[in-house]
């Protein structure tokens, strides 16, 4: 059995960044590149920090296959996994892909681990470089494309998003909780809801986790969730997938949604500074420029919002949108221009949605029952989350459910819940990909989803 000295250095490999000059290193990784000059050359090494300079001198470094026998940078293929013994130089690297451009590696030895079984590897600098690439083509061999270092830098800032949002509402006292997929009714109501056959059953999977945030609510107050949601969207467009990462919210004792604007604005704040400080290098490479917060984000009322539009853009839009019951997608690229010239705000909050327009379980509006307390978030021109403050009394839900025709029978142990006692409440989903893609400036979510599913797409 290996000691717990030998497992503490597989646990945490040495970041690149903490590398000196002057020191002996080993190190292992995979070749992204090779250049072979008359007295030597370069291996670019990946990491999953970023690639690493290697400096090969045919005098002084030996490379060996992996049955051990000698060979030269010529025949050392890309993608070999190999082990490299050397020592740290100084340097001053250009490449944006590098993980610390402060230093490179004089190679004394290069033992290969394994090499690929083909020559005809996929080429990625065409795929990280070439405007000309399709996006098909690096989704149809993502397993591979993903393997360059901007899209390595699209997945690191990813995974800071989810610490951040983990970390803030676990500082906060949030609970997180994993709820099931496999579901017996859509929670969000349309028609975009996946069913299939569960044992001779017809199910759904889960649209959301509405229900079950709601319920943890009445079990740990507060509760949030990163998981899959699924969405039988039929349109093929830049901002829907089939398969999305919702980032989901639940609070309870609220007075009001100002409480869930207030947290989800502090929350965004937390995880844009995170992002900041810990992805500067991905920030960089990827050109991107972190969204402005101001010290409030501007709200206003969907009735609102139309008017504005009308009075600041109507020479730019399509139609009057005025009276409608959501905003139209130029509406949300509209209001979003006019949020951040007057309030230098990439954020605007949009309240008040007809109620006819959003799911059951939104609070009607003491003041105007035909509007609801809800809410979206759009940042640089689009939706990126919903929320709202809930019903949480059992009578009001039935009484709504029956005005819409729906069977409050199809909803009993939701029912249940509310039957039993639950604080008034509220909360909010955001939507991963639509974040991640916004902070980078990507347009198409899909370059931003490991493995999208959407209306033609379920492998890789
Ligand atoms: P909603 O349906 O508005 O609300 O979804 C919340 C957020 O999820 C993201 N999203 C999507 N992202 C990619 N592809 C899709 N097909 C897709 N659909 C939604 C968006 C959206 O703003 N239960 C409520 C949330 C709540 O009130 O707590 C809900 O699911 O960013």
């Amino acid at each position: 059995m290996a000691s717990k000295i030998e497992l503490k250095s597989l646990v945490k490999p040495r970041s690149l960044k903490t590398f000196t000059p002057g020191e002996t290193v080993q190190l292992q990784g995979m070749v992204f590149n090779t250049r072979v000059t008359k007295w030597g050359g370069f291996i670019l090494l990946r990491k999953p920090e970023g690639v690493v300079q290697i400096v090969i001198q045919n005098d002084k470094t030996v490379i060996t296959d992996e049955k051990g026998e000698a060979i030269t940078l010529n025949a050392l293929s890309r993608e070999s996994a190999i082990a490299v013994d050397g020592v740290v130089n100084a340097s001053n690297i250009k490449d944006p892909a590098s993980a610390n451009n402060q230093i490179e590696i004089a190679a004394d030895a290069i033992r290969v681990i394994s090499a690929p079984s083909t020559t005809d590897l996929i080429d990625q600098n065409s795929i990280q470089f070439d405007p000309d690439t399709s996006l098909a083509f690096k989704l149809d061999h993502r397993q591979v494309t993903l393997r360059n270092p901007r899209d390595m830098a699209i997945f690191r800032v990813n995974a800071v998003i989810v610490k951040a949002f983990a970390e803030f509402l676990t500082a906060n006292g949030f609970t997180q909780i994993f709820s099931p997929k496999i579901v017996a009714e859509g929670a969000e109501g349309g028609a975009n809801v996946f069913s299939m056959d569960y044992f001779g059953k017809n199910v759904y999977l889960a649209q959301s986790p509405q229900f079950y945030k709601q319920i943890g609510v009445g079990v740990f107050e507060r509760v949030f969730e990163i998981a899959p949601a699924y969405r039988a969207e039929r349109h093929n467009t830049s901002r829907h997938l089939n398969e999305y990462i919702s980032l989901d919210v639940e609070m309870g004792f609220i007075k009001g949604q100002e409480d869930v604007m207030l947290l989800e604005s502090c929350l965004l704040e937390h995880i844009i500074r995170t992002v900041e400080s810990e992805c500067a290098h991905e920030l960089a490479f990827l050109k991107a420029e972190l969204p402005k917060m101001p010290h409030t984000i501007p709200v206003f009322r969907l009735s609102e919002t139309h008017e504005i539009l009308m009075q600041h853009y109507a020479d730019k839009m399509s139609m009057d949108h005025r009276g409608e019951p959501d905003l139209a997608p130029e509406e949300e690229v509209l209001i979003c221009d006019y949020a951040l010239k007057e309030f230098d705000s990439d954020f605007v909050f949009i309240t008040h949605f007809p109620s006819s327009h959003r799911a059951f379980y939104a609070m009607d509006d003491p003041d105007d029952p035909t509007l609801t307390i809800s809410y979206d978030l759009l940042m640089r021109g689009r939706e990126i989350t919903s929320g709202g403050q809930r019903i949480h009394k059992e009578e009001q839900y039935i009484e709504k459910m029956l005005k819409r025709g729906m069977h409050p029978e199809n909803f009993k142990f939701y029912l249940e819940t509310f039957r039993n006692g639950m604080p008034p409440h509220g909360g909010f989903a955001i939507g991963l990909e639509r974040i991640l893609s916004g902070f980078l400036g990507i347009p198409n979510i899909k370059e931003v989803s490991l493995f999208p599913r959407d209306i033609n797409r379920v492998a890789p």
